[in-house]
């Protein structure tokens, strides 16, 4: 009974249902990848953005993830944009919001050289100044949520690429040492949070994650607090280190946790059948890694939707990184994670059919409808469904659709009827709902 144990609006409680036309599933549904981690004692996790978290987006997040890092909520720059003066609705939202769904939370992340205030970059600062304002924001931000956080990435991204140290505001200031210290600093102000220190291109054996390896060493010899490395991986198709496990193995190996905290594996635009199968071999890969080693505690993803991901922006013709696309429908990726977590299903081929509701208000909601063909194809199509508690259609676009009674009858606009084999079509409608809003069984015709 997970919703009632997640408390969520009604809304939220409304999931997708999926039918199969053509080839039968081989067994019913995986269940949540939550439930699969959960028996191996390992955690997935999404990075979320704590606006989105309602609708469906909510409800992938707390039913699929048993762990939220806040994408951004808690950085520098979001929590205190000018002096002294702090906003913490984001990342109270995202840590309240774990809590009532029994997840999780990595905070992210105390001590970085992005995203942090002008007041602090622009700012001129004698070596004492900025050694208490990097011990004092990290008191105040882990102090807050101290007993409710499970992980601090409390330093990101220390190294360059060849192993040597950043230039950065931190290390030009404090000299190496500012790594100690704000772990030292995180300790005193949870002393149950597992503190980490977290960043990209190390995730196979190299000499940036040398030079990490190298620093936690170190830092567990001189006994400062360090609990665990967090490997991003933000990887492209075709390139996930060889060494991974390995690499995983060597920091477990001196007694650190490892965790995959980042991970999306972009491609060149646009995506197809074979990008998307050799995308969802690659989850697996890095999955199976971790699953592999008894001290990688799990796999966060950056953003579990297309399109709530940060690679478009920043790489301009690359995207489809995440589990799932910009409709929501789950990927091969997503299908390979459950595998990994030992899930049985195979990712069903013929035309499927998930019925969503996107937003849902007092008295009325918007719903979408969306055919998937994998393994098959459609030239024209019908979608039928009976609405259970008085729902009344109002409006629909891409898509014929008349109600008569309880009755839905929808058929292809004249411009979307064909679905290829590996595409998709939508369409939305609105409608009325009083008491409840029960979600049909969707037939494919
Ligand atoms: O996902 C974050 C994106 O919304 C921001 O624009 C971006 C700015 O650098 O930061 C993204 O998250 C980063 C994370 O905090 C640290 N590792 C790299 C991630 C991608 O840039």
């Amino acid at each position: 009974m997970r919703s009632l144990r997640t408390g969520l609006s009604l809304a939220s409680l409304v999931s997708g249902l999926a039918l199969l036309l053509g080839a039968p599933p081989a067994q019913a549904a995986d269940a949540p990848l939550r439930d699969l981690a959960d028996a191996k004692s390992k955690v997935i996790g999404t990075a979320v953005t704590g606006s989105k978290l309602t609708g469906t987006y909510g409800e992938i997040a707390a039913r699929e993830f048993n762990a939220l890092t806040p994408g951004n909520a808690m950085k520098w720059g979001s929590v205190e944009p000018t002096r002294g003066t702090f906003n913490w609705a984001e990342a109270d939202q995202i840590v309240n919001f774990a809590e009532a769904n029994g997840q999780q939370v990595r905070g992210h992340t105390l001590v970085w050289h992005s995203q942090n205030p002008s007041w602090l970059t622009n700012g001129t600062w004698t070596t004492a100044e900025l050694r208490q304002l990097m011990t004092d924001h990290i008191a105040t931000e882990v102090g807050r949520y101290k007993g409710r956080l499970e992980t601090w990435d409390v330093v990101n991204e220390p190294f360059n690429e060849d192993g040597t140290y950043r230039q950065t505001l931190w290390y030009n200031g404090l000299g190496a040492d500012y790594i100690a210290e704000a772990l030292t600093a995180a300790r005193a102000a949870d002393p149950s949070a597992k503190l980490y220190i977290n960043d990209y291109n190390v995730e196979g054996v190299n000499a940036k994650s040398t030079a990490l390896y190298n620093l936690v060493k170190s830092l567990k010899e001189r006994g400062v607090p360090i609990d665990g490395v967090g490997l991003q991986a933000h990887l492209i198709l075709g390139q996930v280190p060889a060494t991974l496990q390995q690499n995983i193995q060597r920091f477990a190996d001196l007694g650190l946790d490892v965790a995959i905290t980042e991970l999306d594996i972009r491609m060149n635009l646009p995506s197809d059948s074979a990008k998307l199968a050799q995308q969802a071999a690659e989850y697996k890969q890095v999955m199976n890694a971790c699953v592999a080693v008894a001290r990688c505690v799990g796999v966060t993803v950056w953003g579990f939707t297309d399109s709530d991901s940060w690679i478009p922006d920043t790489f301009p013709g690359q995207g489809a990184a995440t589990p799932y696309d910009e409709n929501f429908a789950p990927k091969p990726a997503y299908h390979a994670i459950a595998e990994a977590l030992g899930g049985t299903t195979t990712p069903p081929t013929g035309c499927t059919v998930t019925y969503s509701v996107v937003h849902q208000w007092n008295g009325g909601f918007t719903g979408q409808v969306r055919i998937d063909c994998s393994g098959a194809s459609l030239a024209s199509w019908k979608a039928n469904w009976t609405f259970g508690a008085g729902q009344q259609l109002t409006q629909a676009w891409n898509a014929n659709c008349t109600q008569s009674g309880s009755a839905v009858n929808c058929s292809n606009a004249s411009y979307n009827g064909t679905v290829p084999d590996g595409g998709s079509v939508t369409f939305g409608f609105n409608a009325s709902w009083s008491g409840s809003n029960p979600v049909p069984v969707v037939t494919l015709g």
